[in-house]
């Protein structure tokens, strides 16, 4: 594995993991109570079962209790501290019905106020479970219960909105099955919930990024990768130097830090679910992690893609796809040899991954692939792709609508990074709304629109990539009204301080909600002036991504804006209240990405 970078890990070594592997298969066990649907040797539940004859331990029903406390897990041989619902990490599988009511019963059993939110539910306001917006949050030794009634299928999933509990733990899958028919059948279904873990409290994490943004950064180029040819040529690298980033900044805490997991299991550990040949089998997956976006791979299986974000799609066949932060995606797969089948989830920043087995018996260990080249942005990922474009034109406002320029394209123009990299430190360039303080370091200077770019790593693999141009919802929209009003939204940072925010305001500096009136039509324009994805989630509501599918637009509750790009949803506001709107990405949304949504009865109400 040659382009490993020196901190991957030994454990990595073919000849060491097949022994550990080995051991894995043999039944030694890492320590650590699962619940039954993230236990090794899963069989997963069989389509249309009653939730009762599904799985031991699916919590379901119309009470539903979950106690928080704290349980100590053994992660990739270390002991940690995890907050758990039900003592378990992840915590219990919620599974409903749509139509069906719900009181979810929560005793808080920490020393800490705590709290769950039920990621992508359409619940009232009071019940989303955001402390300090929509409910006081829960103290120590209180209850809360939450009642909805369930107006929606398909796989979600819960998890703490109170400091860092999250990143410790906090987190449990939500499937809800749709009241009438299936739309896509299969015969059996897992859930594969990625997460990341690491023993060191995020806190810590969190003061060392401030002391130094590159902190968990060890894949900086080196003089010997530039020589070597590995690196990217002298002129790109000057520029970037310029601008005191570094084109490896792909996430912020990487694999030197954490240890990722499928349903709470590492690679050595290897959850393993079952199937029989020749099935079609569900995969849910849900991307649970406080700080890691995951490229998903099943090596020699197409994917056939059914749901993002719980909301059912036109089929689409795929090799491989990126699940950012707090997204789901559902997919079918058909395995048809006795063989096992890898599930392969690679850090963006390919600083390290997790293998699971899908199996016909348990025990068996399905092959590991090698971490591959570790990704580096392009001008692309600064707002600065100027292909097709004539040097002369840098004034070219807000950027165009460039769906059709090729995303593996090199970056252009090298002899003019120099004039160009500035652009990116100019603040003149900022749109009005933005306030320009020290938590803005950086503005993209042409943003474009990005839906259809392969994801940032997955430009040059040699198989198919989900993108989100590919996707079409199943039933068209409800609300076809055109929008009436437009909204610009800019993510901003200074990297080099970890500020984040909306518009250069970070939360505890109280900017304004941002309102909408009930009914109305808003299209969204989210513009990453960052150098890093975010992947922005509203609460309450679900938007129509604008991909040029039209009608079909596809419904999301997250949508990851890559560098230098830009997002355009239209929502309806249509859930009274207030709501959290925030990038999903822990640290980021801590640190101010956050702001609050208001939606109110107004005259012009529809
Ligand atoms: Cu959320």
């Amino acid at each position: 594995m040659p382009e490993q970078s020196p901190k991957a890990r030994p454990r990595l070594s073919p000849l060491r993991l097949d022994r550990r592997t080995l051991l894995a298969g043999l039944g030694a066990s890492l320590g650590g109570a699962f619940p039954a649907w993230a236990q090794g040797g899963a069989h997963g539940a069989m389509m249309g079962a009653a939730p009762s004859n599904q799985a031991p331990g699916v919590l379901s029903g119309e009470r539903i209790e979950l106690a928080i406390g704290h349980t100590p897990v053994r992660i990739n041989g270390r002991m940690g501290h995890a907050v758990t619902a039900n003592g378990t990490m992840p915590g219990p599988l919620i599974r409903l019905r749509e139509g069906q009511d719900v009181c979810l019963s929560v005793r808080n059993t920490l020393g800490e106020d705590t709290s769950v939110h039920w990621h992508g539910l359409l619940v009232p306001f009071q019940f989303d479970g955001v402390p300090g917006i929509s409910f006081p949050g829960i103290a120590p030794g209180q209850t809360f219960d939450y009642r909805f009634p369930v107006r929606q299928a398909g796989t979600y999933w819960y998890h703490s909105h109170s400091g860092m509990q999250e990143a410790m733990g906090l987190l449990g899958p939500i499937v809800i099955d749709p009241a009438g028919p299936e739309p896509q059948p299969y015969d059996r279904e897992h859930v594969i919930m990625l997460s990341d873990w690491s023993p060191v409290h995020p806190h810590v994490l969190l003061k060392r990024l401030k002391q130094m943004g590159g902190y968990h950064n060890f894949q900086k180029q080196t003089l010997a990768g530039l020589l070597a040819g590995r690196d990217q040529p002298l002129s790109e690298r000057l520029a970037w130097g310029r601008m005191r980033m570094d084109p490896t900044d792909i996430s912020d805490v990487t694999g030197s830090a954490y240890t990722f997991l499928i349903n709470g299991h590492d690679t050595d550990a290897n959850w393993t679910g079952l199937f029989t040949p020749g099935e079609r089998v569900r995969l849910r997956f849900i991307n649970a992690s406080a700080m890691t976006h995951f490229n998903v791979r099943l090596p020699g299986l197409p994917m056939r893609v059914i749901q993002a974000d719980g909301q059912d799609v036109e089929p689409v066949e795929t090799d491989e796809f990126q699940i950012a932060i707090a997204e789901t995606y559902d997919v079918i797969v058909c395995p048809a040899k006795a063989e096992p089948v890898a599930i392969i989830a690679e850090a963006l920043d390919r600083s390290g991954l997790c293998r699971a087995t899908l199996a016909p018996q348990a025990g068996m260990v399905a092959p590991l692939v090698p971490l591959r080249k570790r990704p580096l942005l392009t001008m692309r990922d600064m707002g600065m792709d100027m292909s097709g474009m004539d040097m002369g034109g840098m004034g070219m406002e807000g950027g165009t609508l460039d769906l059709s320029a090729p995303s593996d394209a090199p970056p252009s123009g090298h002899a003019h990074h120099g004039a160009m990299t500035m652009k990116m430190r100019d603040k003149s360039l900022a749109a009005p709304a933005i306030r320009m303080g020290p938590g803005v370091a950086t503005i993209a200077p042409a943003p474009i629109d990005r839906l259809a770019d392969r994801p940032t790593g997955l430009e040059q693999v040699d198989h198919r990539v989900l993108t989100y141009a590919d996707l079409r919802a199943l039933v068209p929209s409800e609300d076809r009204r055109a929008p009436t009003r437009h909204l610009d939204l800019h993510l901003t940072a200074n990297m080099e301080r970890y500020m984040w925010g909306f518009d250069g305001a970070k939360l505890s500096e109280n900017p304004d909600p941002i309102s909408f009136r009930h009914g109305e039509r808003v299209r969204v324009t989210l513009i990453n002036d960052t150098m890093m994805p975010h992947p922005i989630h509203l609460h309450g509501h679900f938007f129509e991504l604008v991909n040029g599918a039209g009608d079909k637009a596809p419904r999301k509750h997250t949508v990851n804006v890559l560098p230098g790009g830009k997002v355009r949803f239209d929502l309806t506001a249509s859930a009274l209240g207030d709501w959290a709107f925030h990038c999903h990405v822990l640290l980021h949304m801590h640190t101010g990405m956050f702001r609050v949504v208001t939606v109110r009865a107004g005259e012009n109400a529809a």
